[in-house]
């Protein structure tokens, strides 16, 4: 069995069967710039608990895979450059080789699983990229959905993917994808989509209750919580939608492929808005950890 680094905290946490809430790594190291990216995380923590629950932001640093870091740690992490981006293919290379890397939602979730946490909060998951048609370019947090029991709230796909193409993979995939108080489905920086949402639930204790059932029926795989960013923090997609595209083109100029595509795009569309995407981006994050920690109080009873 692999040597888990919990955190105090994180640990007291899991002796006493209180809510704990997963965060992942790769929104702090590709994600967002520095210093906003730690500053993001130590305010995504405390939502968490403020809302009665503990944070674990997950990582591997030297080999070892952290569940909750110090702040020190976090800070450091922050600043780190050329750190491994981890998904389900390259976590186990990186941890028996005494690597350090930031895990992305692929891996945050068999690491939350590994750890008993079954909550998790990110920003936008990955997914089908647009052009995959020919590059084939498609996010393994659909298959990690697929297989491993943990419920992510996201503030959907990240609005840079194919959306339609992205949910109907998670449809063959089985996976339930639930808005959380809406009939559309968010968009990432957008709170609404034309895109007509699976399931919609309205409350944590539902979103709970569905979890659970899932695992008494033996169904393997968590739930899509797409939770919609609030209407006062959001980017209209009309908006976006030429930036979004004259970022994608960039990145097909320059021959931008495989993991550094979402960061390019990210970091693009960053200097683009001046800024804006990142202010919209903090505020559906900050907005799903609230979400999470009422579901994983609801979980924990
Ligand atoms: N949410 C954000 N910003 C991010 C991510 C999520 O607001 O940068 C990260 C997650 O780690 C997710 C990854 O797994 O982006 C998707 O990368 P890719 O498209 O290469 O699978």
């Amino acid at each position: 069995m692999i040597d888990l680094h919990f955190a105090p905290d994180v640990q007291a946490a899991k002796d006493a069967g209180r809510a704990i809430v997963a965060l992942e790594s790769t929104i702090i190291t590709h994600g967002m710039p520095y210093p906003q990216n730690v500053e993001t995380a130590r305010l995504v923590e405390q939502d968490i608990r403020d809302g009665g629950a503990t944070p674990a932001t997950i990582a591997v640093i030297n080999g070892a895979l952290h569940i909750g870091l110090t702040d020190p740690q976090l800070d450091a992490l922050g600043q780190a450059k050329n750190v491994a981006k981890l998904s389900r293919a390259d976590i186990a290379a990186c941890i028996a080789t005494g690597g350090t890397g930031a895990t992305t939602v692929a891996a945050t979730m068999i690491a939350a699983h590994l750890a008993g946490i079954h909550v998790f909060a990110t920003g936008g998951i990955g997914g089908v990229h647009k052009g995959a048609e020919t590059t084939f370019d498609i996010s393994a947090d659909l298959h990690e959905l697929a297989q491993t029991p943990v419920t992510v709230v996201a503030a959907g796909a990240k609005a840079i993917l194919d959306l339609e193409k992205t949910y109907e993979v998670l449809e063959t995939l089985g996976v339930p994808v639930i808005a959380y108080g809406q009939d559309t489905l968010p968009a990432f920086w957008s709170s609404t989509s034309p895109l007509p949402a699976p399931l919609r639930m309205d409350s944590a204790d539902d979103i709970a209750r569905a979890h659970k059932m899932r695992a008494a029926m033996g169904l393997p795989g968590g739930q899509l919580i797409a939770n919609p960013i609030p209407q006062d923090a959001q980017i209209p997609a009309d908006t976006l939608a030429p930036i979004i595209a004259q970022a994608l083109g960039e990145a097909d100029a320059q021959g931008i492929a495989a993991k550094a595509v979402t960061p390019f795009l990210l970091g693009r569309i960053f200097e683009l808005t001046d800024g804006a995407s990142l202010t919209a981006n903090i505020a559906l994050v900050r907005n799903n950890a609230r979400l999470s920690a009422q579901i994983a109080c609801s979980l924990a009873g």
